[in-house]
């Protein structure tokens, strides 16, 4: 294994940032679309009392989750928060059962065991979600080493927020993954406040990704509404750790256009800052971008809205006319028979 620093991984940074082509432009621009039909449709859903539980939206958020998974390849590992829908559709769980789950339906991902919190499906590399805060942190960080003991050069993307970051289990990993070199990406989708607390009152560092040099590993911030930046980002992250440089510290700085859940009002923040957010849509800019720069013709932009507008809407139907689990269900995976 190579040890790494930050002045040798940064030339290799720049070095692997490319282009867009037309069919990275169709496949970006399809996920983020969904992610936000998706998000959309369920807030509709909730505020009309048909959803059970709490929605944790993540509407704002979606070139994060878009633009890392599309770093990764599909055996690569990713573990989620409560946040975490964006992640499960971007790193390919099917669109039906990820939404019956939401549901806590028995046709879900997990039986309808897991709800919104903690969706999985290990087929397509998504170890699952987590409802402690830094709590996915450490699991990554045994994946990532498993990972490293099987001779595989699979890599682990932990996704957390910036509440998170000041979590002991952030510090612990970071710190492991760093003596131990491990191929890990630590995503840190810094939307500025964890519940309703603003992030500069619980840190003097307004910057989570300074905090990889207190580890000795590479940490970058990125603009997390740019689709690209973050792929781009992810992608040289993902090399370093596939050839042996170890983790990095990615910071997607980001915004979360609903409250902490569904009917939080909101009152820590203010509407114009809410505002100046909303024109750095991630959606729409990159849609506009893709139009700019020709890589798409307008129809097939709407084809692909009209396409995820459906799917979406026909998932929620699903969801909606499908039975909960069996409580006579409710104990089994829980002892071994
Ligand atoms: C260990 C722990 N402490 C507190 C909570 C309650 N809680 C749930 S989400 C959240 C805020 C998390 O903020 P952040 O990590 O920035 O993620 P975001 O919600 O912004 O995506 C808190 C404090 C929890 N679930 N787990």
């Amino acid at each position: 294994m190579k040890k790494t620093s930050p002045e040798t991984t940064e030339k290799e940074t720049v070095a692997s940032r490319g282009g867009l082509s037309s069919q990275e432009a169709h496949s970006l621009y399809a996920t983020l679309v969904e992610i936000r039909e998706c998000e959309a449709q369920l807030n509709a859903v909730f505020a009309k009392n048909l959803f059970p539980g709490y929605i944790h939206s993540y509407m704002g958020q979606e070139a994060c989750a878009t633009g890392v998974c599309a770093a990764l390849r599909s055996d690569d590992w990713i573990i989620t928060t409560h946040r975490g829908r964006g992640h499960y559709l971007a790193k390919g769980m099917a669109l039906e059962p990820m939404m019956c789950e939401m549901f806590g339906r028995a046709n879900g991902i997990a039986g309808g065991r897991g709800g919104e919190m903690h969706a999985a499906d290990p087929s397509v590399g998504i170890l699952g979600g987590n409802g402690i805060v830094g709590g996915g942190i450490p699991y990554a960080t045994g994946a990532a080493y498993s990972a490293l003991l099987e001779g595989s050069d699979r890599v682990c993307a932990v996704f957390f927020g910036e509440g998170a970051s000041n979590q002991g289990s952030f510090h612990e990993a970071l710190n492991l993954a760093a003596a131990w070199n491990l191929p890990l990406l630590f995503v840190c989708e810094n939307n500025l406040y964890a519940e309703m607390t603003p992030f500069i009152q619980t840190s003097r560092l307004p910057d989570i990704a300074l905090r990889a040099q207190g580890y000795g590993i590479h940490g970058e911030a990125v603009d997390g509404t740019d689709v690209v930046a973050v792929r781009d980002a992810a992608r040289a992250a993902v090399q370093r750790a596939r050839t042996g440089l170890g983790p990095t510290l990615l910071e997607l700085k980001t915004y979360r256009y609903g409250g902490h859940f569904q009917g939080d009002p909101c009152n820590y923040r203010t509407r114009e800052e809410e505002a100046q957010w909303k024109e750095r849509d991630c959606v729409a800019n990159f849609r506009a971008r893709i139009l700019v720069e020709n890589l798409l013709p307008l129809s097939e932009l709407q084809a692909v809205e009209a396409s995820a507008a459906s799917r979406v809407a026909c998932a929620i139907e699903l969801a909606l006319a499908s039975p909960d689990p069996e409580p006579s269900e409710a104990l089994r995976h829980v002892y071994a028979p």
